[in-house]
């Protein structure tokens, strides 16, 4: 998939721009500088790198046993490192699991932090601990370059498009961000370094809302024959690029993206963040967008995949994960950097563009063998691929532990060598010596999973002869029970029992067998919701 012209010719290119835009962003090079200097020992410690995909399921990759296509660079972190069989994201969506990632905290315990509209405040308050804010302590350079989804500016007023945009990632621990505020399905399709969205004119002003503006409007309801993508549910708002959105706006023309130049921009920024920072520890959060909708990736990945845009997303997102292997390693920096790769949430067919995801589908079971994907606690929405990489460090090999991204706060700190607060990230574990495969390690023995606004959870224990999971609908609905189907919500009792030692596909409903362990599991995921955390 990958050529090799392009790749050199873009190496090169990619490596002058580093040298200009470390000049460029000057300002934050002599904030980190402050703290590397008084940080010597900092040097010593790791880079860490955590790619998290898109909407990406357990089966999408060659690597967990996608036989309709081929990802040979995400490949090659599984078979150089630890490919895990029960690596988890804490939520079936995106948002809340971004929470989770980086306060450590799980999501359900704070409403509001379900899926974010375009317009939505900064979720996470400046001041709360997070992932970055303590590898800053340990001396890192850290950024967040993606998908951000996890709202902008104060609450109560929420982004101020056209001024400052914080608070943000940069109020929480990242020295420095390129964002796609929200999802790319949600207006606007601009950038936020920083601050700011990038090249905006101030004569020519942007404005997002959640109600058309007065003026005649374009949106895909009023001029759905002229879409170069037609929207299935939802998704009928302003027109940019041909493909109508969630949300309205104007203005802001000179700083629009095209949605085919995201990947690339973002390999491009990440790059030269890492090259900026060769010579520190640093951490970068590399945000894949690839396979959430509207699936749009670069042309030179059109049609290269069997399994249409959606494939073909998998194909770019493979690619990044190959450059940006690939520059650190040329960077030399491929054995003093752990990679992380997992995914927020997993997979969905329609998601609200008729992209042909679900008629091109074939033999390729996004899920796996698992039951449901994007939206569901059945284990399809958010058991996915989740690889540890560190060349030297990390035997490579396969684990069965139980780890999730939520852990990440804890076990990466823990890396770092920067305790805790006691009152931080109070569901993280340190589960560093699974990630790492150190032997004998042991992750989580449970793991509370949840839908968008954890109205729905899914309780994971692991016991000597059984791995329960108990499934709590307290509406005793779940979605998308089939993730090849179209998506829809279906009823179920309001408690489920599986064992997952044999009934992976969560099938056999052992409630009515169990009801002693339904009640024993119900109170401890009772303890778990009311307590004050849950993390060892
Ligand atoms: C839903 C959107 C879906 C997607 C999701 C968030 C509709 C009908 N559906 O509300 O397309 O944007 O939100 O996805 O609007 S996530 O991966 O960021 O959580
Ligand atoms: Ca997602």
């Amino acid at each position: 998939m990958r050529t090799r012209g392009y790749l050199t010719t873009g190496a090169l290119w990619l490596v002058g721009m580093a040298v200009v835009s470390c000049l460029v962003h000057a300002g934050q090079a002599d904030l980190s500088a402050n703290r590397e200097s008084s940080n010597h020992a900092a040097k010593r410690l790791p880079n860490i790198v955590v790619i998290m995909a898109d909407d990406l399921g357990y089966g999408d990759l060659s690597c967990y046993g996608a036989t309709e296509i081929r990802t040979p660079q995400i490949d090659r972190l599984a078979s150089g490192g630890l490919r895990f069989t029960q690596g988890y994201c804490s939520s079936s969506t995106c948002t809340p699991t971004r929470y989770s990632f980086l306060t450590g905290n799980y999501a359900f315990r704070t409403p509001g932090t379900g899926v974010a509209p375009p317009n939505g405040p900064a979720i996470i308050s400046p001041g709360t601990t997070t992932l970055p804010s303590l590898l800053r302590q340990a001396g890192y350079a850290t950024a967040v370059v993606g998908k951000w989804h996890l709202g902008l500016g104060e609450k109560g007023a929420g982004p101020d498009w056209n001024g400052r945009l914080s608070p943000g990632p940069l109020e929480i621990g990242f020295d420095e961000c390129l964002l796609l505020p929200t999802t790319n399905d949600r207006v606007p399709q601009v950038y936020v370094r920083n601050h700011v969205v990038e090249n905006l004119d101030p004569g020519d002003p942007l404005w997002v809302g959640d109600r058309a503006p007065e003026e005649p409007h374009a949106t895909g309801l009023t001029q759905r024959e002229t879409l170069r993508m037609d929207w299935s549910h939802g998704h009928n708002q302003t027109i940019h690029n041909g493909v109508s959105r969630i949300g309205f706006y104007t203005g802001g023309m000179a700083a629009r993206f095209r949605d085919e130049d995201l990947a690339d921009r973002w390999v491009t920024e990440s790059i030269r963040f890492m090259e900026c920072h060769k010579d520190r520890p640093f951490f970068l959060f590399f945000s894949s967008h690839d396979l959430h909708v509207p699936r749009l990736p670069h042309e030179r990945f059109v049609g290269k995949s069997k399994l249409g845009y959606r494939g073909d997303s998998i194909l770019q997102l493979d690619w990044c994960v190959g450059e940006l292997t690939a520059a650190l390693e040329r960077l030399g920096l491929a054995e003093d950097t752990l990679i992380v790769f997992c995914s927020d949430n997993g997979p969905v067919m329609d998601d609200g563009y008729v992209d042909g995801a679900l008629e091109k589908l074939g033999a390729h079971r996004a899920a796996g063998p698992l039951k449901g994907g994007k939206y569901s606690v059945y284990e399809g929405g958010t058991r996915t691929p989740f690889i540890s990489y560190w060349p030297g460090k990390v035997a490579a090999g396969e684990s069965d532990e139980v780890v999730c991204t939520i852990d990440l706060p804890h076990s990466l700190s823990s890396l770092a060598g920067v305790p805790l607060p006691p009152e931080a990230c109070i569901d993280s574990w340190d589960v560093l010596d699974a990630l790492l495969g150190r032997p004998g390690a042991m992750g989580r023995d449970q793991l509370v999973q949840q839908n968008n606004n954890g109205n729905i959870l899914g309780l994971r224990v692991r016991e000597a002869e059984h791995d329960w999971k108990l499934i709590w609908s307290r509406n005793k609905q779940v979605y998308n029970q089939v993730v090849e189907e179209t998506l829809r919500s279906r009823p179920v009792p309001e408690f489920q029992l599986f064992d997952l030692v044999d009934d992976t596909s969560e099938s056999n409903n052992l409630a009515d067998r169990y009801p002693e362990v339904v009640q024993r599991l119900r109170e401890r995921l009772d303890e778990i919701r009311t307590g004050g955390g849950s993390r060892f």
